[in-house]
């Protein structure tokens, strides 16, 4: 069996399909595209993923894309270290929160992350040519013409952080419900797997809205403590790695 992961280092939707990888200890190798030039929308790239976006993985030839796709896939084919209940209602509720994390939370981190750390680099752009970078994303033309180069106004930010404060309330009513320490109880599932790179990514940021959340700060330290976490967030995952004026903000706000 021979895996590729087309992916990025940074990208949270790629970071969900690695850490599957890693906790199964299954081999696989990486092409790392580089979103802001456009890796993902070559033409030979589109006719993997029609959608250019990242991850999409291939498995002896046979190509499967969406992050939560490939990583049921994924736990299909190997089922050793499971990542879905055997109890068909346990599943459902995992999928349900599948859904919402990609609704919610893997939504509105975007705002954050356009803003703060990707908008530099695209205010370095002409007008055309970032007009033209926008047109040609299939999935995310509307998103990335709607931010502009000036970026998306502190009304859709404040959105955004609201959303993302809902999905940290969400998972603390889930752990209560389920008894912990995981959203679904004593066994980590593919629901944690999907929302974790949302709460990486705004920790990364500086911007942790969940300390009053007991629950979700031991969920995030139980699965910052997992270890599949440390070979998928390898150096260069981060976008404060990637991004030094997001260090230099970082360290002015203490
Ligand atoms: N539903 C897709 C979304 C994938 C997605 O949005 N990927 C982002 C990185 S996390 C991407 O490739 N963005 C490239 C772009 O916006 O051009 C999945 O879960 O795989």
């Amino acid at each position: 069996m021979a895996f590729k992961l087309y992916n990025a280092p940074q990208s949270t939707c790629s970071q969900r399909v690695r850490f599957v990888f890693n906790t199964k200890g299954l081999p696989f190798e990486e092409v790392k595209l580089n979103l802001l030039e456009g890796d993902q929308l070559k033409p030979d790239y589109l006719k993997l993923n029609p959608n250019g976006v990242v991850p999409t993985l291939d498995h002896d030839g046979q190509i499967v894309i969406d992050s939560t796709v490939i990583t049921e896939y994924l736990d299909e084919i190997e089922p050793e270290q499971s990542f879905t209940p055997e109890d068909p209602v346990k599943r459902a509720a995992m999928r349900t929160l599948m859904h919402f994390a990609d609704e919610m939370p893997a939504a509105a981190v975007r705002v954050p992350t356009f803003n703060l750390a990707f908008l530099p680099s695209f205010q370095k752009m002409s007008r055309e040519d970032f007009v033209a970078f926008a047109e040609s994303k299939p999935l995310r033309r509307e998103f990335m013409l709607a931010m502009g180069q000036t970026g998306f106004p502190q009304s859709e930010m404040d959105a955004a952080l609201k959303r993302l404060r809902r999905s940290y309330e969400r998972m603390d009513a889930e752990i209560e419900k389920s008894g912990g320490p995981w959203l679904l109880g004593k066994e980590i599932s593919l629901a944690d797997v999907t929302i974790m790179p949302a709460l990486v990514r705004m920790h990364d940021l500086g911007m942790v809205d969940w300390q009053d959340l007991p629950r979700v700060v031991t969920w995030f330290d139980n699965i910052r403590a997992h270890p599949a976490f440390k070979p998928t967030f390898y150096p260069g995952s981060l976008v404060s790695e990637r991004f030094p004026h997001l260090r230099e903000r970082q360290a002015k706000a203490g």
